[in-house]
């Protein structure tokens, strides 16, 4: 499946359909009273959410959602039928934007929300309305209200508990599929990883969703690498998970690196409440690495190794203890 976090689509409601000028003709019955339908409603665009989603390719591949108008009313009383409406569903975290203004339209952020935008225009009402006691033959009836059309800016951010930053091949993905059923792609060369992906892992029956994004690199903010536009995936977490690579020579720098990277990038999401972890702990001299980390750099990391997963559980332990205090802390 290809992932799409950002399209621009079209979308129309539809025509009411004119209420009907006619009058009732049947043998004996002169001067048979005004009987024009009205017309039915045009169809509405709603935005829906449906949990499995996970990207906005259709709306890519889409762009038009036009609703259908109402049909026009006609003799004897009949109705014209109602315009079908639209739906454009989106995953979770999805928000529209006014293409044009670049004003909010609105977040999907409730499971299986329905939301309607655009109502279809109104019907127009049939002759059969209008009689009254002065005029009993109206040759009137109201035209149906037109549509609206707009452009919509679409843009998908995913919702998740933790989001984990680091380096390419720190071994986030590697994580990832450790701790939850996902099965991101892992190798051992940086930018393995080009789409976010998202695991629930389990800690004392609760469960947690984690977000593993694509690696940032020192000058990410300026474009480099893949750039840091994968980060606004994480913004609507509650905690970052940075992930040191002790593998790396420059273990040490690295978290230093990312904070910069996240700064350029927005202060809000500098600013979220995060934990610190290191990879690869199975490797050499791990033990020394996350000493040196904590006297020279002052940086508490929680070491772990996706390999002989020692470290996991405290981890995970650790992020639940973290998400509990920053509830606590917000009920207060
Ligand atoms: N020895 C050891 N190797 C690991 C560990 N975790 C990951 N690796 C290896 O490190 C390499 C990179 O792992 P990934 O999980 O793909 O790294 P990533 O951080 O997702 O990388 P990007 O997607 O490029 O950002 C792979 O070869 C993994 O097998 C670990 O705990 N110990
Ligand atoms: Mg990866």
């Amino acid at each position: 499946m290809f992932f799409v976090d950002e399209t621009i689509i079209k979308v129309r409601s539809g025509n009411g359909g004119a209420g009907c000028v006619s009058f009732r003709r049947e043998k004996y019955i002169p001067y048979g009273g005004p009987n024009g339908g009205d017309g039915g409603d045009g169809g509405s665009v709603f935005f829906r959410v449906r949990d499995n989603l996970r990207t906005l390719y259709d709306l890519k591949r889409r762009k038009n959602f036009i609703a259908k108008n109402g049909l026009p009313g006609m003799g004897s009383q009949m109705n014209g039928k109602d315009g079908e409406d639209v739906y454009i569903d989106v995953p979770p975290g999805t928000v529209f934007y006014d293409a044009d203004t670049g004003v909010l339209i609105h977040d999907m952020l409730e499971s299986n929300e329905t939301y309607e935008f655009l109502k279809g225009g109104k019907g127009g009402l049939g002759n059969m309305h209008f009689a009254t006691s002065t005029n009993q033959a109206p040759r009137y009836a109201q035209p149906g209200l037109p549509g609206k059309e707009m452009r919509l800016r679409v843009e998908l951010k995913l919702i998740a508990d933790i989001g984990l930053v680091g380096f390419p091949n720190a071994g986030k993905s590697t994580l990832l599929s450790v701790v939850s059923c996902a099965k991101p792609k892992i190798a051992n060369y940086p930018f393995t990883t080009l789409v976010p992906n998202l695991g629930v892992f389990h800690v004392d029956y609760e469960s947690f969703v984690m977000a593993d994004i694509p690696g940032i690199i020192e000058g990410a903010s300026s474009g480099v690498g893949l750039g840091i536009e994968f980060l606004k995936h994480i913004e609507r977490t509650k905690l970052l998970l940075f992930i040191i690579d002790l593998d790396d020579p420059d273990y040490e720098l690295q978290f230093d690196k990312l904070r910069k990277e996240i700064f350029n990038y927005s202060k809000e999401l500098y600013n979220k409440p995060y934990l610190v972890a290191a990879s690869k702990y199975d490797l050499h001299d791990g033990a020394f690495k996350i000493e040196l980390l904590e006297s020279e750099m002052k940086i508490h990391a929680i070491p772990f190794s996706s390999v002989t997963h020692e470290g996991v559980d405290t981890l995970l332990y650790a992020l639940k203890d973290k998400i509990h205090e920053l509830e606590n802390e917000s009920v207060k």
